[in-house]
């Protein structure tokens, strides 16, 4: 441990000398809550779920604690003022954490916000409405909804941008590690346990651009364009006596009834049937348009509107101060730790060794334990509902 821990004073001064600290969370220690508002303006009492401080069911040390959600179907909040502002300009941005589901995880957020604000953050009051530069990380609701959101602000649209293509994401009952790289080079990097899952451009990722095409307003569809496929063919005619034919016709195969009586039932007639030989409204076969020139495509010309955005990468143009969580939980359990914030690429991957892979896999190992006594214990519920079988031979029908 010792030695652990000496190599972390020495990677943080050797990573000190090229990035610039910004925030550290580990929640090692019971101060953690003075260093976190929770949002109490937000939401009611009744509808905040309270956060326990906690290392979880299985863990790689006992004394390194997190921050678990822990009462079903409750909204979470909390926030906290990162140590210093970060602002865009020729830096990278690195925004990383921890994220352990100990619930069968079946509808939660777990994402983690990035906020501007400054000295004029309303931490009793931040929610899901708060203005917000990055919200990063798990969402999962149902089997279908399952991705590491990655929603960054655009100044230029005023608007918070998804990624178009959904990343995927860990849902199984382990810690993992996000991390979102945003650099000024307008590129970003997704990681998850610190390998890259998404990686590109911001411009192609995200509609922070305009389109570069338009379709051109001035061109139209000439009157003449012919795009029908299909005609009737102009040689074919109706057959000759094909309107004689009427819809119904008296049965041939009906005869008058031995007992009619003219006088008292009156005229016999035989009754309807549809006609054999009618075939409705006459229409010409159809051919091939001899005329038919294809779809009209209408031409693209390059936008007018359109600019390069050399700032899409600024999300922080106005500098980031706080970090923070607003969360909506059905089922609760989510585990959150080791919160980074810098502008050292470096500096997260010496934190992330540091912590993450420092514990990962001892927890995998008291997981697997846990685990394993659980399905000797279902191993043995299983022997006593062997006798099923043998109770369905008893015939349930006849016993009731
Ligand atoms: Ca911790």
């Amino acid at each position: 441990m010792k030695l652990t821990f000496a190599t972390t004073v020495l990677s943080a001064l050797v990573s000190s000398v090229a990035g610039e600290y910004l925030f550290k969370e580990d929640f090692n220690d019971e101060g953690w809550a003075s260093r976190w508002t929770v949002p109490t303006g937000w939401k009611g009492k009744d509808e905040l779920g309270e956060w326990k401080h906690t290392a979880g069911d299985w863990h790689g040390d006992n004394g390194d604690k997190g921050i678990q959600t822990s009462v079903d179907a409750k909204h979470y909040g909390l926030s906290a003022p990162l140590a210093k502002t970060f602002t865009s300009g020729d830096n990278t941005l690195v925004i990383q954490y921890s994220v352990k589901h100990e619930q069968d995880l079946d509808c939660g957020g777990a994402y983690i916000k990035l906020l501007p604000g400054g000295d004029k953050f309303d931490a009793v009051n931040f929610g899901g409405d708060t203005p917000y530069a990055i919200m990063f990380g798990p969402d999962v609701c149902g089997s279908s909804n399952k991705r590491t959101h990655v929603i960054l602000h655009s100044f230029l649209k005023d608007d918070n941008l998804l990624i178009k293509k959904d990343v995927p994401t860990e849902t199984d009952d382990l810690t993992h590690l996000y991390t979102l790289i945003i650099n000024p080079d307008n590129t970003f990097e997704v990681r998850v346990d610190n390998k890259a899952v998404r990686e590109g451009k911001l411009e192609d990722e995200f509609d922070f651009l305009l389109p570069k095409e338009i379709k051109d307003p001035d061109s139209s569809k000439p009157e003449d364009w012919v795009d029908q496929k299909k005609i009737a063919d102009p040689e074919d005619v109706k057959p000759e006596g094909y309107d004689d034919q009427p819809e119904e016709i008296a049965d041939p195969e009906a005869s008058k009834p031995d007992d009619w009586d003219d006088e008292d039932d009156g005229e016999w007639e035989p009754p309807m049937i549809d006609n054999p030989d009618f075939e409705g409204e006459w229409e010409a076969k159809m051919i091939e348009n001899p005329e038919y020139k294809g779809k009209w495509e209408h031409p693209m010309i390059a936008n007018p509107d359109f600019t390069e955005d050399p700032d899409m990468y600024k999300v922080c143009k106005d500098g980031c101060s706080h970090v923070g969580f607003e969360l909506w939980q059905v089922k609760t359990g989510t585990l959150f730790d080791d919160i980074i914030v810098t502008d050292s690429i470096e500096e997260a991957e010496e934190y992330a060794k540091a912590t993450f892979f420092a514990k990962k896999d001892a927890e995998k190992e008291m997981y697997d334990k846990i685990q394993e006594e659980k399905r000797a214990e279902m191993g043995d519920s299983d022997d006593d509902e062997g006798g099923m079988p043998d109770f369905d031979g008893m015939g349930m029908g006849d016993e009731f």
